[in-house]
């Protein structure tokens, strides 16, 4: 299946599961913790609201804070541990705390918004039911008339701990840099195959808190919230071989690229829910291209004037001669 063939099924996809969603994917307050398996193979994760650190700094201390973020995950091939609490969100320097319902829509989970700095922060998972990948967004609205600068640290702990390697990145080396879109992890070589998905970084860090190990990518994003308008980050977290349910490096590494792009994301399916607006929104990626149409051409109503106007004047010139 071609580019423009997987988008216009996605989009249909999307159609489709709207339609279907209404009926089956109930708006929920739940609260934490909750233990989501979308049914791609073995995959589940685990969003908890504690686990943040106990300094108020997301990248020293150790593990026994408040705050949102994933627990831990298993992927499609059943493997566990790939975190010890991973994308909890830090808004200058202070930890989100998820109010004490969250929404759960099918497999989105969503929380906030929460006031922090001036703007109003809303914290968004949503789990892929075809791979095994998750969406983090992080909303940033600016409710007042000024522009609010503001810094968003996200760390991630692995599961992998002292055994942590990195077996790729995206520019082709094995050094996570602000320079990568992802890297990916595995514990030893033989399993917790993590890809982790945070381009555009202001800086990136490979030691984050404790817990057990400080083994982990700590990633910082200095962001600048317009007056009135809203803002996000979007990162990805991928498990096993991502979009095949049987685990392994190879396969890892082979489909980490699909995160290459915005576009390669999007014919994903792995923005699914979002609008063209909240695309838009997003600072950290590549600009989203849109596909142009393969449509059969027709012609505009100028075009058909025109047209009536050459048969017209054909006609009356054939007439003519056929009179002379
Ligand atoms: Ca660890
Ligand atoms: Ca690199």
């Amino acid at each position: 299946m071609n580019k423009f063939s997987r988008i216009k099924q996605t989009a249909l996809s999307v159609l489709i599961g709207s339609a279907i969603g209404a009926s089956v994917a109930h708006a929920a307050p739940v609260s934490l913790p909750q233990n989501i398996s979308p049914g791609f193979g073995s995959t589940l994760w685990q969003i908890t609201d504690s686990g943040g650190t106990d300094t108020n700094n997301p990248f020293t201390g150790n593990c026994s804070g408040p705050g949102l973020n994933i627990q831990d995950a298993t992927s499609a091939g059943g493997d566990s541990d790939a975190f010890d609490h991973a994308y909890s969100i830090w808004i200058n320097g202070v930890v989100f705390v998820p109010p004490a319902t969250v929404d759960l829509t099918g497999t989105t989970l969503t929380a906030g918004p929460v006031s922090m700095s001036g703007l109003n922060v809303t914290v968004q998972y949503w789990f892929d039911t075809a791979s095994a990948v998750a969406r983090v967004l992080v909303t940033l609205q600016n409710p007042t008339g000024s522009d609010i600068a503001t810094t968003v640290q996200i760390p991630v702990n692995f599961g992998s701990d002292g055994s942590t390697i990195y077996e790729a990145t995206s520019s082709g080396d094995t050094s996570m840099t602000t320079a990568d879109i992802w890297a990916v992890t595995s514990q030893g070589g033989t399993g917790e195959y993590n890809t982790t998905v945070v381009p555009g970084t202001s800086a990136v860090q490979t030691t984050v808190f404790n817990c057990t190990g400080t083994e982990g990518i700590g990633s910082t994003y200095n962001v600048s919230v317009p007056a009135g308008q809203s803002r996000s980050i979007m990162m990805f977290a991928g498990l096993g071989s991502i979009n095949n349910t049987t685990d392994s490096l190879a396969g890892a590494i082979a489909a980490a690229p699909l995160f290459n792009t915005l576009d390669s994301v999007v014919a994903q399916g792995w923005t699914a829910g979002m609008s063209a607006q909240q695309l838009a929104e997003v600072v950290n990626w590549g600009p989203y291209v849109a596909p142009t149409p393969t449509s059969i051409p027709t012609l505009s109503e100028w075009g058909m004037i025109l047209l009536s106007s050459f048969l017209a004047v054909g006609t009356i010139v054939t007439l003519r001669r056929q009179r002379q």
